[in-house]
């Protein structure tokens, strides 16, 4: 059953330990940054801001430095075998290496979060150019998957210390991405509760809603989820375990391939839609399906809404709705080789809610596309 609790008064009464500003960056090791920049400006609208690499006396990696709106992805490649980047490449393919969370102190969050159990990642650092200093500090969470701390108050560079602003003149249009919703782990059987607890504890985060293997006919993809946000709500982090169902969890395949937990989907934020899903179908992004019929039952299930459901139909968008409004959401297909990491376009009119009433098709869809690779 879905529960929502609501202990938002009891938390603000509390003093929030490790006030986040929001999302400062999410930084992906994959085997060709250079090729993946293209594909994140040509296909998603990004806009190139900064660039590391031999050039600006960074040896072992190049990262280039990608925006759009308030979302800022940093793709990094190693340029030798052997090196920390090569290894989480060779064991989890492309994937996310660091969610970074923007601060006001990096040096508190790493005291109180340390102390409360973390295990660091990154002490404290001071990292200096003619643009000003930044502190980063870190610490570990699940899998290979880490949190940075970045404070970033007298710092007005591109990026940070060592990056150099990336000049081009390939600049594709953006696309409406505007800002990153959710981010989802999924960790292994019977763990999220212990990563749960971890954000809890930790972390200072609160349980927004859960959701049990019931929410999610048994006939189909088994999962548990706990969402979890921090106080003031800017930063939501899912956690997702596999269940026993009748065919392979979704999450068991996720880890299967990827060697172990890790982030599986990033929401982004978008404030149409239509346009945005438009546009990224036009450059090629591929998204998941669901059958026709989603449609013809989708006014009985959603009432009135802004949007025709033509347009919705023919871009395959779903929308769901909860006591505060409603919300509009598609996911991608996975966006590398391997069926681990890929991405969810999310439009909240009100709702603050996940998607429950998608989950059956959503997850009919995902399972078909499991059953083509042969993994259900
Ligand atoms: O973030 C969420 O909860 C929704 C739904 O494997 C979802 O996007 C949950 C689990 C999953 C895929 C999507
Ligand atoms: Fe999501």
């Amino acid at each position: 059953m879905e529960t929502a609790v609501s202990n938002a008064a009891t938390l603000q009464d509390q003093h929030d330990f490790l006030p986040l500003n929001g999302t400062d960056y999410i930084e992906f090791y994959v085997g060709n940054a250079k090729q993946a920049a293209h594909y994140y400006k040509t296909a998603f609208g990004f806009q190139s801001v900064a660039y590391a690499g031999p050039e600006t006396g960074v040896k072992d990696r190049v990262s280039y430095v990608l925006i759009q709106n308030k979302i800022r992805f940093v793709l990094t490649t190693p340029l030798f075998p052997g090196n920390e980047i090569s290894r989480h490449i060779d064991k989890h393919g492309d994937g996310v290496r660091v969610l970074a969370l923007w601060v006001d102190d990096a040096r508190a969050a790493f005291e109180e979060t340390v102390k409360r159990g973390a295990e660091p990642f990154m002490q404290p650092t001071l990292e200096k150019d003619e643009h000003g200093e930044v502190v980063r500090s870190g610490i570990r969470i699940y899998g290979d998957t880490v949190h940075l701390f970045v404070e970033r108050k007298k710092y007005n560079g591109p990026f940070l210390p060592g990056f150099k602003e990336w000049k081009t003149t390939y600049n594709p249009a953006n696309t409406g991405l505007q800002y990153v919703d959710h981010c989802v782990g999924n960790v292994g059987w019977n763990e999220m509760n212990t990563w749960v607890g971890f954000y809890e504890r930790v972390m200072g985060f609160r349980n927004l809603i859960s959701f049990d293997d019931k929410d999610i006919s048994t006939e189909y993809t088994a999962l548990m989820s706990k969402v979890m946000s921090n106080g003031n709500g800017r930063v939501k982090f899912p956690i997702n375990e596999p269940a026993e169902g009748k065919k392979k969890s979704q999450i068991e395949e996720y880890l299967d391939f990827y060697g172990g937990p890790g982030v599986q989907h990033v929401a982004i934020a978008t404030n149409d839609i239509i346009e945005t899903v438009g546009e990224l179908q036009k450059r090629g992004v591929e998204f998941l399906t669901v059958p026709a019929s989603y449609y013809t039952t989708l006014k009985e299930r959603v009432g009135e809404i802004d949007e025709d459901i033509r347009p919705l139909q023919e871009l395959g968008i779903l929308v769901d709705r909860d006591d505060e409004g409603y919300l509009l959401q598609i996911f991608t297909k996975p966006i590398q080789d391997r069926p681990t990491i890929f991405f969810e376009i999310i439009q909240r009119k009100g709702a603050k809610s996940f998607g429950k009433g998608n989950f059956k098709a959503l997850f009919e869809s995902i399972e078909r596309e499991q059953a083509l690779r042969g993994n259900l």
